[in-house]
């Protein structure tokens, strides 16, 4: 009940920020996969692979993975974050539902389950991890119809 109706009054204040766009501003749907984004200290690439959606305001889920810079296995992947951001009107999403899990005998992948937009629009997903011990973030465009 609390995690709707923090949704509805997200989606409200979100409304009027829009209120402003009209329909033409509107991005056209993105790949659902990505090529590798390296982070922001070039400690990895990472990928991230759509198994549902994206999509504004039901569950979405992805699998997300990550290899040093020339696409090689690393050694070991801690401290998974995946944060929605929608840089263009400065505010994030509801994180409560979301679930990272390790994917069995895939080192350096992981599932992302009950990932939430709630608008659709152009969001940077942050990603940080700590790979082979030195934490970094890579930021992922990701269009969401
Ligand atoms: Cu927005």
């Amino acid at each position: 009940m609390m995690r709707h109706l923090f949704a509805l009054a997200l989606a409200l204040i979100v409304t009027q920020a829009c209120s402003s766009h009209t329909q033409a501003d509107a991005p056209a749907a993105g790949p659902v996969r990505t090529d590798g984004v390296a982070s922001k200290n070039r400690t990895f690439l990472t990928k991230l692979a759509w198994t549902t959606g994206p999509v504004a305001m039901a569950s979405a889920a992805a699998r997300l993975s990550f290899t040093d810079l020339n696409d090689a296995e690393v050694k070991s992947v801690d401290g998974v974050a995946f944060y929605p951001w929608m840089t263009s009107m400065g505010h994030g999403t509801s994180m409560q539902d979301q679930k990272i899990t390790p994917v069995a005998g895939a080192l350096g992948s992981f599932t992302v389950d009950g990932i939430y937009f709630v608008m659709g629009g152009v969001w940077d997903i942050r990603v940080t991890a700590t790979v082979n011990g030195t934490a970094d973030t890579a930021t992922i465009a990701v269009s969401v119809p």
